[in-house]
């Protein structure tokens, strides 16, 4: 599909990408059942296939994450001047349309947090926060149990691989030291776009997750869409919201020698519901080395990248568009 940046007939949406409003192709995104023997199979082979798969069967209370969800929609109600108390997203915060450091932008607002031990903005201007304490207590409690499962399927990652010490890659995101996030995405619905201009608005651009591996939940809007074939279309991913999805990351494909994929994906605003999303990002500590795993390798292989640690790969994040190829700059030649 190709997205073009002309600008829509809108004041302040002008600068906002857009994309045809037809939908992505659909195609089968691989389910895991958690509980099931051979799930560890199942996953390494989507991770190797697409750097993506949902998952079922996750023991996680679903009635706890519709609260939480009703929870931060209460935050995204408020009027805008008190969403702005708990911003700018440098890089913790409220965020609205603008996404990075470097002139990215897109139709959504978002709740950007660091996770350990607890979560935080590290933001001092955001000390007078709209976020009520129930949503910090429950954003808290959701990352810790979506860590513990995030950590399960690492470990059947690790198990799958023969690498051969199983905590090998979840030791990384259960470390108190951990640089991982959380972040809360609104698409606002847009009902009369698509009937002005029969083209979607570009909610979050395309991209890469840098971390290990990323969890994602949302509600029952469309809009999320994974690269597919090879990168040469875009696959639409039907929303399901007893499911959680797991996103391959850029360390974790260094960490495997390039045999888990890190995936790009973005989200394409829906005109008639709005989407929430909520993810949460397993990266290392920051002095760790992102290289090959031990016994990941065949004899005689060649690491395909130059050692850094997470914090070299984080600071070389933040200096890029969304759409970069980040990877590349680490890629030996
Ligand atoms: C993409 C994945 C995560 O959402 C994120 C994003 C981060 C941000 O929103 O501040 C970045 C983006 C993400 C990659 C390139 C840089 C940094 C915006 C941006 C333009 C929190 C992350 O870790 O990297």
């Amino acid at each position: 599909m190709v997205v073009l940046s002309q600008p829509i007939v809108d004041g302040n949406l002008t600068h906002i990408k857009t994309c045809k409003a037809a939908a992505a192709n659909p195609f089968a995104i691989p389910v895991v059942d958690l509980s099931h023997s051979g799930a560890k199979t199942l996953i390494v082979e989507a991770c190797k296939e697409l750097g993506f798969f949902k998952v079922i069967n996750h023991r996680i209370s679903m009635d706890f994450v519709t609260q939480l969800e009703s929870e931060a929609m209460k935050f995204f109600k408020l009027p805008p001047p008190e969403k702005a108390k708990s911003g700018p997203p440098n890089p913790f915060g409220y965020g609205s349309k603008v996404i990075g450091p470097n002139g990215d932008v897109g139709w959504v607002e978002y709740l950007l947090f660091s996770t350990n031990p607890d979560l935080a903005f590290r933001n001092p201007s955001s000390a007078a926060t709209g976020i009520s304490e129930t949503l910090w207590k429950m954003a808290n409690e959701y990352v810790s149990s979506v860590r513990e499962m995030a950590c399960e399927v690492l470990e059947m990652i690790a198990d799958e691989l023969e690498i051969p010490t199983r905590e090998a890659l979840s030791r990384l995101i259960r470390n108190q030291k951990s640089d991982s996030c959380f972040r809360i995405n609104h698409y606002p619905a847009r009902p009369n776009l698509q009937a002005l201009t029969g083209r979607s608005l570009i909610g979050f651009g395309e991209h890469t997750d840098p971390q290990i591996i990323s969890v994602l939940r949302s509600n029952d809007a469309s809009g999320l869409q994974i690269s597919g074939g090879g990168g040469t279309r875009w696959v639409a991913v039907p929303p399901d919201r007893a499911a959680f999805f797991f996103i391959v990351g850029d360390s974790l494909q260094v960490m495997t020698n390039g045999r888990l994929r890190s995936v790009k994906h973005r989200v394409v605003a829906e005109s008639v519901r709005a989407r929430v999303s909520m993810i949460y990002f397993g990266g290392a500590p920051l002095t760790e080395k992102i290289t090959a795993l031990e016994g990941v390798m065949e004899e005689g292989e060649e690491s395909l990248y130059r050692e850094f640690t997470w914090c070299e790969y984080k600071e070389s994040t933040y200096k890029s568009r969304l759409g970069d190829d980040r990877l590349s700059l680490f890629q030996k030649s």
